[in-house]
């Protein structure tokens, strides 16, 4: 019996990942919730390893690793709260452009999956060069995507 709960759990969270982005969500509040959540975890993190890059905390190897893996399991996260009808919810800072440029702000988002498992990568290897050089990679990445589709 146990077993095929765990089974029909299994099946349940596959599904939920396979549905559209919209049936995920009770209500669009939650989307937003979500998504600005997941944004300000990843936020927190970052900053854990930027404290590092820019010298305010001493260098730690196995925290920056940490904290960049974080990253980049947080990183993919926040794109699918994005669905049709969370664009006036509650508020968002996000702009109508992640809407009217869907493909435009799927490479956005492509973007930032792909530095921070760069910056996970280079986290990893305990070189404290290389971390500086995706993390400056991966905050470029962060800033684009908000200068075009984040209001002030
Ligand atoms: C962060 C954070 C952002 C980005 C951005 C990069 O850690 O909270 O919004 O990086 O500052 O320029």
């Amino acid at each position: 019996m146990k077993k095929i709960l765990a089974h029909l759990a299994l099946a349940g969270s596959m599904a939920a990942l396979a549905l559209p982005a919209a049936a995920q969500f009770a209500k669009p509040e939650d989307a937003v919730k979500y998504r600005q959540s997941a944004l300000s975890v990843m936020a927190a993190h970052n900053g854990r390893i930027g404290a590092m890059v820019n010298g305010r905390v001493p260098f730690d190897a196995k925290v920056a690793a940490e904290n960049a893996e974080l990253v980049a399991t947080l990183a993919k996260l926040p794109w699918a709260a994005f669905g049709p009808g969370t664009d006036k919810v509650g508020n968002t800072k996000a702009k109508p452009e992640i809407w009217t440029e869907q493909a435009k702000f799927k490479e956005a988002a492509d973007k930032l999956v792909a530095e921070s498992a760069k910056l996970s990568a280079a986290a990893k290897t305990g070189n404290l060069d290389a971390i500086k050089t995706a993390f400056a990679a991966n905050a470029a990445t962060c800033k684009a995507c908000h200068d075009a589709y984040r209001a002030q």
